[in-house]
């Protein structure tokens, strides 16, 4: 069955025991911080990686994902340093296999992350989300400069040449989240991982079955008017899920409540229970509310609560069902 984790920092804060509280005993975790660093370790070194696991664990979590990545924007790039950056994936994997973490989200975006215009925008009762306008992002070239759709997937396919088999060797699912948002170009900078036809490609380009997919709810429902049927579609490539919502179009959105949005997640419960998913869902961005902090748009930890509390509700309606 699927079940219910929340994204926390390695770092304890009140979100642990609120998460704790609300019955998520799953985690879904970052690299080890400096803390966690013993002089001259790296963040995907055994060690630090060992203390993590034992730190959630001490917290009453179970470590189901690492949701972060270390540098690899000169693999995205194709640029000198990018096979060394390439190197410590293949280690950060190599490691997660031998302490039984199961699944590693990553993304291809490259020199900027996901994406917002606003932060502040109003929602349901003065609460506020998060929203992106196109015409609000300046044209400005990054750092880098631009760099097209097609060198990207060559970047990426050599990627998961090199990573693929390693992940094989180590049990751990390799888990691609969307490009936020899905629209290319944006500042020059191609961004491949926006369409279910490109998501095709990807699970095409590396037949394997640790080749798979995050789907980021609020990314997934603005590529298609039937959610449901791209989860039915994607069946057992679906190793991890983000629960959110969105309403608008992809050069034109904002977040929402996860009962408020463009998608019927009632359908999309009941399109997971059909593919027998048993992975992990937590919920992604959530309002912020009164009285808690926007200092980590779309992570306030109030927000999660109702998320929670929603998702728990759904599932138990889909399941006893
Ligand atoms: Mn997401």
């Amino acid at each position: 069955m699927l079940e219910i984790a929340e994204f926390i920092n390695p770092t304890p804060s009140p979100l642990w025991k609120l998460a704790k509280q609300a019955g998520v005993d799953l985690a879904v975790g970052g690299l080890p911080t400096d803390d966690l660093l013993a002089p001259g370790e790296r963040p995907w070194d055994l060690r630090p990686l060992t203390r993590l696991k034992e730190r959630y664990e001490d917290g009453g979590f179970a470590l189901r994902v690492i949701e972060s990545r270390p540098p690899l924007n000169n693999a995205k790039r194709g640029l000198p340093g990018g096979e060394a950056e390439i190197d410590t994936v293949c280690t950060l994997i190599e490691n997660m296999g031998r302490l039984g973490i199961p699944v590693w989200c990553y993304e291809w975006m490259t020199d900027f992350n996901w994406l917002r215009t606003r932060t502040d925008t109003p929602s349901r009762g003065g609460s506020v989300v998060t929203s992106f306008d196109y015409a609000d992002v300046t044209s400005e070239p990054t750092e880098g400069g631009p760099i097209s759709e097609e060198r990207l997937w060559e970047t990426l396919t050599h990627f998961l040449e090199r990573v693929v088999p390693v992940a094989e060797k180590a049990g751990v699912k390799l888990s691609m989240h969307p490009d936020d948002p899905p629209l290319s170009p944006i500042r020059g900078v191609g961004r491949i991982m926006r369409s279910i036809d490109n998501y095709q490609r990807l699970i095409e380009t590396a037949p394997s079955a640790v080749n798979t997919i995050t789907l980021c709810q609020g990314n997934f429902t603005l590529m298609t008017d039937d959610l449901p049927a791209v989860i039915r579609k994607f069946g057992k490539k679906i190793t991890f899920v983000h629960f959110r919502d969105v309403r608008g179009v992809p050069s034109r959105f904002e977040e929402t409540w996860h009962d408020a949005g463009k998608t019927d997640m009632l359908a999309c419960m009941k399109a997971y229970r059909d593919i027998d998913f048993s992975g992990v869902l937590r919920p992604d961005h959530v309002p912020t509310v009164e009285g808690d902090s926007n200092a980590h748009a779309g992570y306030s930890s109030f927000g999660r609560l109702y998320a929670i509390g929603y998702i728990r509700g759904l599932r138990e309606a889909v399941y006893a069902g």
